[in-house]
């Protein structure tokens, strides 16, 4: 084990026994390990970005809020094996969740016995998926702590644009030229994709506690395919809804990796859409808003949009965000995303069919009980 990770180790009573340490490869952003122990557990370890978190007090915060108001969920409902459907984080000596050793924070927290990450989603557990999510969000709808925002405008459409604009101007890394076409097709339809912004700002849509990263590799499942626990918590924070509904569809709907170089393989597969949305809309119904339900169809195309302004601003600027690969990750990652984009966008009048579809199958034993009649 190399010195710095030994001095950090050692600053968690609870990490003790340790065998090994092994890299993990998981997410763009932090660098994370796996602490093999010769007792009952294993643990994560990980370094925190902290130029992407720059408030690690905050962040810790909000994560500690989050986990323990679902713990106490999960026992009030007396769901069993509360361990493996919850994070635990680890406190240092000093009593705090992260440890900062002079240039970088750490945190560490109990791996997950028997639990795998999945590449891919089958409809079946997408519908699962589905219906944790809008479980998440619903369980943290009574949070009684606020949480800020642990990266202030994460998913608002309007900073991004206004930064792909910045990075365009100031072209740092001189590839302006190369991805101009790309940048006036993004440029067409940005008003229109900033649609939340402005209804949110004339009071019509609410934010509410999101995990705003709901990758299917942020989602740990069980040896029978079935989600046990959310992961990657940094990003909870209040969102639209949006983010948790398309950003999931962003990766699990589409046919080809975020980072697909050939384009001609990148489709939305609509059979996920419809397991996943049944899902959400099961669980989630109850607390969304007429207007919240109308716009999901724009959610699923934001998310794939946002991603390629990100990836191409961050393209424009040097590769200074996301860890990359080669020369051009990010223009590809972005070019994929576009696509994404496109293709999501025809599938729009049949997403609006089984959306209004369901929420009548949900609503209509309802309305002969004499309930107020709700029409998105
Ligand atoms: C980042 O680190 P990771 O892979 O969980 C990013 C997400 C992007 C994603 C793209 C804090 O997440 O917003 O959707 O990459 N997280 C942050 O793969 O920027
Ligand atoms: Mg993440």
């Amino acid at each position: 084990m190399d010195i710095e990770l030994q001095d950090v180790v050692s600053q968690f009573p609870q990490l003790r026994g340790i065998k090994h340490i092994q890299p993990i490869q998981s997410g763009l952003i932090n660098r994370t390990y796996r602490v093999i122990t010769d007792g009952a557990d294993d643990y994560i370890l990980q370094r925190i970005n902290h130029q992407v978190f720059t408030d690690v007090d905050l962040l810790q915060h909000n994560i500690g809020c989050v986990t323990s108001h679902i713990r106490t969920k999960l026992i009030e409902r007396g769901e069993p094996d509360v361990e493996r459907k919850v994070l635990r984080f680890l406190s240092t000596a000093a009593g705090k969740t992260y440890y900062f050793d002079g240039a970088h924070y750490w945190r560490a927290c109990v791996y997950i016995r028997g639990s795998h990450t999945q590449a891919e989603v089958t409809p079946d557990t997408a519908y699962l998926v589905g219906l944790k999510f809008g479980e998440f969000e619903s369980m943290l709808a009574d949070l009684p702590e606020k949480l800020d925002e642990t990266i202030p405008d994460f998913h608002n459409m309007e900073f991004r644009m206004a930064q792909l604009r910045e990075a365009v101007q100031a072209d740092k890394a001189g590839r302006r030229e190369k991805v101009q076409a790309l940048i006036d097709e993004i440029g067409r339809d940005a008003d229109e994709m900033c649609l939340a912004e402005r209804l949110y700002r004339e009071g019509k849509l609410p934010k509410r506690i999101c995990h705003c990263d709901t990758k299917v590799s942020n989602m740990l499942f069980d040896a029978d395919g079935k989600v046990l626990c959310i992961i990657d918590l940094d990003t909870v924070m209040p969102s639209f809804v949006f983010s948790d509904f398309g950003d999931f569809l962003r990766t699990a709907a589409c046919t080809a990796p975020e980072d697909e170089p050939d384009t001609d393989k990148i489709h939305f597969n609509r059979e996920i859409f419809r397991a996943f949305a049944k899902g959400y809309l099961e669980s989630a119904v109850s607390f969304l808003t007429p207007l919240e339900i109308e716009m999901l169809p724009y959610a699923v195309r934001l998310f794939p949009y946002m991603q390629a302004v990100r990836f191409l601003t961050d393209y424009l600027n040097g590769d200074t965000y996301y860890q990359t690969q080669y020369a051009e990750h990010n223009y590809v990652r972005a070019l994929a995303q576009y696509r994404l984009y496109r293709e999501v966008g025809k599938a729009v009048p049949e997403m609006q069919a089984f959306i209004s579809k369901e929420i009548d199958k949900v609503y209509s034993p309802w309305r002969t009980q004499g309930s107020t009649e709700r029409k998105i």
